[in-house]
């Protein structure tokens, strides 16, 4: 079975240069994909293979440039390998059996120990002996550590073994599992607008789909404009109305009051993101005074349409919204800037492409720099008025959002 990139565990090999990163990988892999040279600073850009690591399941392998590495275009593969930790479900900090821990080294397992990403120092090179001053450090700093050589072969097989058992096999999540049951009528609201993709239904789309029908719901699929009449078609009411955000104000109006109603992107916030989180981060919006610099983020860089959600409708809705002349960075891609600490929110895409770890790293990013996040579903319908109304299916959501009520003596 094909499994999408976004759903597979991402392993990050990191260490030093010439550490042994890409001998390791190529063990792992049992493939060369990665040029091994004793020239420190072989690997460049990250190598990603996707493969079953054995006896845990389908992963994504990727070797990275050192650490260490130098010079302008050195800092540039830095940065590139930070962000493939930060991405990281699973991290194999590499380190030369003969050496010691350094500050690069000190650096990851402190960053792995703040975000919460599993991780295993392994000790390359045994055949030339462990330093036994480096096993103290590690112990000092109670890292886990295992020792291999990359060029015997030692130790491999034991490692694949260790790491299937270490990378968390999270439960899976439910996107929409726990909200329906068998036989409930589900309508899903899309819109067939210029924004649509051409001949095909997006991700959240299709995955709401394919959770229903597995648990024995009934779907209606509608564009916005037939909701009312799909509605009257039906003999019972449904048990949720789901709705693409853009169309949430009309579908708010449309759906009668006694039926549940929300919008993909909040089903894909909690799935993927932290949903209190974003309702939480609603209170700044409030806030936000002239000159704040806000900052739209979103995880790929997709072609942008002309009314570009992110690019365009986002900025002037909540210009309108909040009626201050505000200063909104977009950041596309792989690229979650490092200065967060600047901007006074962060409005981020659905994360779609990302994995779900690397979702809660860029959410812990945010409240280490005491930055608060809110994502573009949350933000949009609390801008079209869809808010509680969107968030009454989710206990967590609303109770939050109670609190940022009062803290704000909303008068709603
Ligand atoms: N003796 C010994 N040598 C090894 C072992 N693993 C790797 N090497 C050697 O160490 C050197 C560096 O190996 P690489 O795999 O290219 O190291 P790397 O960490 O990917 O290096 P960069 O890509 O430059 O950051 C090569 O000469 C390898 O042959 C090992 O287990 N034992
Ligand atoms: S939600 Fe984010 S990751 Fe998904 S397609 Fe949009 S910009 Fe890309
Ligand atoms: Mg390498």
């Amino acid at each position: 079975m094909k499994v999408a990139q976004s759903e597979r565990k991402h392993i990050v090999f990191t260490g030093r240069r010439n550490a042994g990163k890409s001998s390791l990988v190529n063990r792992i892999t049992g493939q060369e994909l990665s040029i091994v040279s004793d020239t420190p600073g072989t690997t460049t850009d990250p190598v990603k293979k996707a493969m079953e690591l054995l006896p845990f399941g389908p992963v994504v392998i990727i070797d990275t440039a050192g650490i260490d590495d130098e010079g302008e275009l050195g800092a540039k593969r830095i940065t590139k390998t930070d962000k493939a930790i930060a991405e990281a479900d699973f991290v194999v900090l590499t380190v030369d059996a003969t050496s010691l821990l350094d500050p690069h080294d000190e650096k990851i397992i402190e960053k792995c120990n703040r975000f919460e990403i599993p991780f295993i120092v392994v000790i390359n090179k045994e055949d030339l002996g462990i330093n036994y001053a480096l096993l103290e450090q590690l112990d000092k700093l109670s890292a886990r550590h295992f020792a291999v050589s990359s060029l015997t072969g030692s130790g491999i097989h034991e490692l694949k073994e260790k790491m299937a058992k270490l990378i968390p096999d999270e439960e899976e999540r439910p996107l929409i599992g726990d909200l329906v049951k068998q036989h409930d009528v589900v309508v899903l609201v899309v819109p067939i607008d210029l924004g649509a993709p051409k001949g095909r239904l997006i991700m959240p789309q299709v995955q709401t789909i394919r959770e229903s029908l597995d648990v024995d719901t009934i779907v209606m699929v509608t564009k916005d404009k037939e909701l009312r009449a799909a509605l009257s078609k039906l003999a019972v009411p449904p048990r949720l109305v789901i709705t693409d955000s853009q169309a949430v104000m009309k579908v708010n109006a449309d759906v009668p009051d006694d039926i549940p109603m929300t919008t993909f992107s909040v089903l894909m916030a909690r799935y993927k993101g932290d949903l209190p989180e974003y309702v939480r981060g609603l209170r700044r919006v409030e806030e936000l005074k002239n000159g704040d610099n806000v900052l739209i983020a979103e995880a790929c860089s997709h072609h942008a349409q002309e009314d570009d959600i992110g690019k365009v409708k986002i900025p002037r809705w909540l210009r309108l919204h909040t009626k201050k002349d505000l200063k909104i960075d977009i950041k596309n891609g792989h690229d979650f800037p490092s200065n967060l600490g600047d901007y006074k929110l962060i409005v981020h895409c659905g994360g779609c492409m990302l994995t779900r770890k690397a979702m809660q790293v860029r959410i812990k990013e945010a409240k280490f720099a005491g930055v608060p996040i809110v994502n573009y579903g949350v933000l949009i319908s609390y801008m079209h008025g869809a808010v509680p109304r969107a968030l009454e299916p989710f206990e967590e959501a609303i109770a939050m959002w109670e609190g940022v009520k009062t803290d704000l003596n909303f008068v709603l």
